[in-house]
């Protein structure tokens, strides 16, 4: 376990504590959060879905089908555009339609209950409708980011043994079929015509289909979702979470995210990451709520353009892209119209004072944080609508759920005092299992009686914790967690590597970057084409966001005696700055 000092690495500065005053008599879902903190069950929540009633469980019956029956029937669920010719929208009558039709597709091709299914599409409706889909027929999705090159692909399709993956003519030159036996089926959104054995056409398939499919009747504790995510050691893992997780989901959408029946809301993040599926189909569609989703490459003038276009009144975004948004300028914000917003929030890494000051300043509102991670499945940490909080502060623990700062026995420590940031088991969302490695399952909880995040922090004396960065070698690159090991492992495979180490280096703009040193093989020479060549050949492999943006050629990575790469060093290598105590290193 890596201690972490016992100091603040950062104490507040003045900016820091500069308070976000709120008005006394902001109307807000959560007005008194102390007290809900004090008096709040998760019970309470349980009412809210017709599960409690009828105990026929199935998480797509919660976010669309029972809406259908009511006065939602044809509110609209989901706004789409890619600003590239389409502009469509989707009632939740609509959605149960569609994903009734898709149920239908997966069952011609199999698909049973508890079966895994990966999605490995663009940000299109379709990607959304496959996910509910494949929902009601008690399978479990996989959702795979467009950008996964073969070796991410087959991790995540192999690991998960997935029996069907939905994709696209595009991207299925990237899913290594031979390599993944069980693997029997692709459903090709797109083509017609020209297809193989295993494949079957989207279009043909949905417009032969039943528009009515029951849901399959699950139980709380069968499985909802697995998304993959990276560690420090080892191929990423699958977080297995369950369906009642949706309990989670749903209250913190409501009080976190503050979501309002007549709101129009927009998550940025794409639903191969989990705020894309908790925060972008759960959270909002459990609470029957708008949602708007755009396709295509990320934009600033677009961006805000969706703003105005949709009057979207919740906007929920992380660091990396409001940083962007703020290196583009105040004059493209400033030819759209931001005024139908009332709410932001922040996820995915810390949000400097500066980029928060800066939205506020061209929107009106402060983005509040929100601190979880894959694992936890929901919002755990954050800071509330209705509630004053130092600026540059993680937040407070959602009511219902603990979470503290404490030392390696697992006792808490003083305020102001660097520790693991850890969170009290049994909350709604905690993730069931990691897929097949219970052993990686169990490291989350060897501090006995807390969850391990991971992360260090500490908490100041009014109770509210401050992220001060991980424990261990992970690096949030734009947003995203990319496990070192991965990208070594895809670094090594390149002709020209003898050796690799990987380190996040700070970066003003996207958190980190990731940064490669690399051992040559006899014979090849250090140049810049060379760099070049490594890099492509990671993002060829892996995916783009997993290539080195720089690297440096080195002897030889420094190694432990046992093998293991000294990340401390490089670091250290990186910043100029003395190596500390090098006595584990190998020669
Ligand atoms: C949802 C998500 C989890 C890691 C987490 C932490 C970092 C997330 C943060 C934050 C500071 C916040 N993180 N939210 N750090 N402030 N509000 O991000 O999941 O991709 O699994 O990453 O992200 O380091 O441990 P995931």
């Amino acid at each position: 376990m890596m201690t972490p000092p016992s100091q603040p690495t950062a104490s507040p500065t003045a900016d820091a504590v500069e308070w976000e005053r709120k008005p006394a008599n902001i109307d807000a879902n959560l007005p008194d959060y102390d007290a809900a903190y004090k008096s709040f069950d998760w019970k309470d929540v349980e009412c809210f879905f017709d599960w409690s009633s009828t105990g026929k469980v199935n998480i797509v019956h919660e976010a669309i089908d029972r809406h259908t029956k009511g006065m939602k029937r044809d509110k609209i669920a989901l706004y789409y555009t890619d600003y590239a010719g389409r502009d469509e929208k989707y009632t939740f009558e609509d959605l149960k339609i569609q994903t009734s039709r898709f149920a239908g597709v997966l069952k011609r091709a199999g698909v049973k209950k508890g079966d895994r299914v990966g999605t490995f599409l663009p940000r299109t409706p379709e990607l959304y409708i496959a996910i509910l889909g494949i929902h009601r027929v008690g399978a479990i999705p996989v959702p795979l980011f467009e950008a996964f090159m073969e070796q991410a692909v087959e991790d995540r399709l192999g690991n998960s043994e997935a029996k069907v993956c939905v994709t696209s003519p595009a991207l299925k030159g990237r899913i290594p079929k031979p390599k993944l036996p069980a693997l029997k089926t692709l459903i090709l959104v797109g083509q017609i015509e020209g297809l193989a054995d295993d494949e079957m056409s989207y279009e043909l398939e949905m417009s032969e289909a039943l528009d009515w499919v029951e849901p399959e009747w699950l139980t709380l504790d069968d499985g909802l979702i697995i998304h993959y995510t990276s560690g420090s050691t080892g191929k990423s893992k699958g977080a297995l979470h369950r369906q009642y997780a949706m309990v989670g989901h749903y209250q913190t959408a409501k009080w976190a995210l503050d979501l309002r029946e007549e709101d129009i809301y927009w998550c940025t993040a794409d639903p191969g990451w989990v705020t894309g599926t908790s925060y972008g189909i759960y959270g909002p569609w459990t609470l029957g709520v708008t949602s708007v989703v755009i396709g295509g490459r990320f934009d600033p003038d677009r961006w805000f353009e969706t703003i105005q276009r949709y009057k979207v009144s919740m906007w929920y975004s992380a660091p990396t892209a409001y940083r962007m948004l703020m290196s583009a300028g105040e004059v493209i914000p400033k030819k759209y119209d931001l005024g139908s917003l009332r709410h932001i929030c922040s996820v995915g890494e810390p949000l400097n004072p500066e980029a928060l000051k800066w939205i506020k300043k061209i929107t009106g509102h402060a983005p509040h944080e929100t601190w979880w991670m894959t694992e936890t499945g929901m919002q755990l940490i954050c800071n509330y609508r209705s509630k004053d909080f130092p600026i540059g502060c993680t937040g407070k623990p959602f009511p219902g759920t603990s979470a503290t700062v404490v030392d390696d026995q697992g006792k808490e420590v003083l305020p102001g005092t660097l520790g693991h940031l850890v969170v009290k088991p049994g909350w709604p969302a905690m993730m069931k299992e990691i897929w097949n490695n219970k052993a990686k399952y169990d490291e989350y909880f060897r501090i006995p009686g807390w969850y391990l995040s991971g992360d260090t922090a500490y908490k100041d004396a009014q109770g509210y914790i401050w992220y001060q960065g991980r424990a261990d070698d992970v690096i949030k690159t734009a947003g995203e967690r990319v496990g070192p090991f991965e990208v070594e492992s895809a670094l090594v495979a390149h002709p020209a590597v003898a050796e690799a180490g990987v380190i996040g280096k700070p970066d003003a703009v996207r958190g980190a970057i990731i940064k490669a040193f690399i051992a040559l093989r006899k014979g090849y020479q250090p140049s810049d084409q060379l760099k070049k060549e490594i890099a492509d050949f990671v993002k060829t492999h892996m995916a783009a966001h997993a290539a080195p943006r720089e690297i440096t050629f080195v002897d030889k990575v420094p190694k432990t005696r046992s093998g293991k790469i000294m990340r401390r060093v490089l670091r250290a290598w990186d910043q100029g700055l003395p190596v500390g105590d090098i006595s584990t290193m190998e020669d």
